[in-house]
């Protein structure tokens, strides 16, 4: 039982006045979530005593906060947590018991209703091959290419990314504007860096300047409305080893990679509270727990990542490379409210 008591330190004993014990916020927060995990008023007591403080007054305390207003209120929502757990729990389980958990299946380009109804509406990601076989963008892109076809072109990036811990949150401390050849010149002659990137919140493909690279796209209609493609189309051109942090997106995403390796860490969102350190959209793989069901995959130039909603992803390039993401789905794609790390 003492298990599950939540062990906190005191920052400073119980101090007595006026004739009369008061705890310290600290033990009484203490006590408070104790009871709300549902350990008995009776271990709390032993274990106050254990710590010194006298029987009757640790008896007192411990029921003057369980008979609190306060106390009643967190009860109901103590219980509602402790659902949401169990979904988890349960959710975890069942995943556990597939042949190969860890792995994303890798298919052909399914139907649309195959990726709607199989992988949309399971909130189960998927990695197509073969989608992009007949994309100009596939012989064509590089940075070379870019520096040729678009090199007067400004465009804006995000740069001095590897003296802040912070950076993609921080992203608009780090925006510079530079042309597409002094960008694409910097990608091509650096090594490993995560010190400069073009990535989504860039918004490059807002302008129309860089609009003529979609003619060497074949968008997939089937899944995607090609009439809402402004601001749901997303360009990422950066050197080998850019990492964007763990982080969800409040749409589902399509990642069409076209040039080089990317590497993606995927935990499914009903695993958030793994994350102890979520917050806003953001989190650190460091944050997970050991054998928390994370998977792992590379994709290929040519292979597309169907990412549902809510999924955390982290992404590691492994290779100079230049990818896109389409959020413009035949299917309702907008969850603002989604925001499980939010205070
Ligand atoms: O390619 C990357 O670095 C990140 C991609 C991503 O997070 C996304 O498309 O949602």
């Amino acid at each position: 039982m003492r298990s599950r008591i939540r062990q906190h330190r005191a920052t400073r004993r119980p101090a007595i006045r006026d004739g009369g014990l008061v705890l310290s916020p600290h033990w009484q927060l203490w006590i408070a979530e104790n009871l709300l995990r549902g350990v008995a008023p009776e271990v709390l007591i032993a274990g106050l005593v254990e710590d010194g403080v006298p029987a009757l007054r640790a008896s007192r305390e411990v029921h003057t906060v369980a008979a609190s207003g306060a106390l009643a209120a967190g009860h109901a929502l103590a219980r509602r947590a402790r659902q949401l757990e169990l979904v988890a729990a349960i959710d975890r389980e069942v995943r556990a018991l597939s042949a190969s958990p860890r792995d994303v299946p890798r298919i052909a380009p399914p139907s649309a209703d195959e990726l709607f109804e199989t992988y949309l509406c399971t909130s189960t990601p998927v990695l197509i091959t073969g989608l992009m076989t007949d994309w100009p963008a596939l012989a064509r892109w590089s940075p070379a290419y870019f520096k040729e076809r678009l090199g007067d072109v400004a465009v804006v990036v995000t740069s001095g990314r590897e003296s802040d811990l912070d950076y993609d949150r921080n992203y608009t401390r780090h925006l510079e504007t530079t042309t597409m050849a002094r960008f694409a010149d910097r990608v091509a002659a650096s090594g490993e860096t995560n010190d400069f990137y073009m990535v989504s919140n860039n918004r490059n493909l807002e302008a129309s300047a860089l609009l003529p690279l979609l003619d060497d796209v074949v968008i997939p209609t089937d899944y995607l409305d090609p009439d809402r493609l402004q601001g749901c189309v997303s360009l990422w051109f950066g050197p080998k080893g850019t990492l964007t942090p763990l982080h969800h997106d409040t749409t589902s995403v399509l990642f069409c990679q076209i040039y080089g390796k990317k590497s993606f860490r995927l935990l499914p969102p009903q695993e958030t509270s793994l994350l102890v350190g979520a917050r806003d959209y953001y989190a650190s793989t460091a944050d997970l727990r050991e054998g928390a069901p994370v998977k792992e995959i590379v994709v290929s130039a040519g292979e597309a990542l169907f990412l549902p909603v809510g999924w955390w992803h982290e992404v590691r390039s492994l290779e100079p490379s230049i990818s896109l993401s389409f959020t413009n789905f035949r299917r309702p794609n907008r969850f603002d409210w989604y925001k499980p790390g939010s205070p």
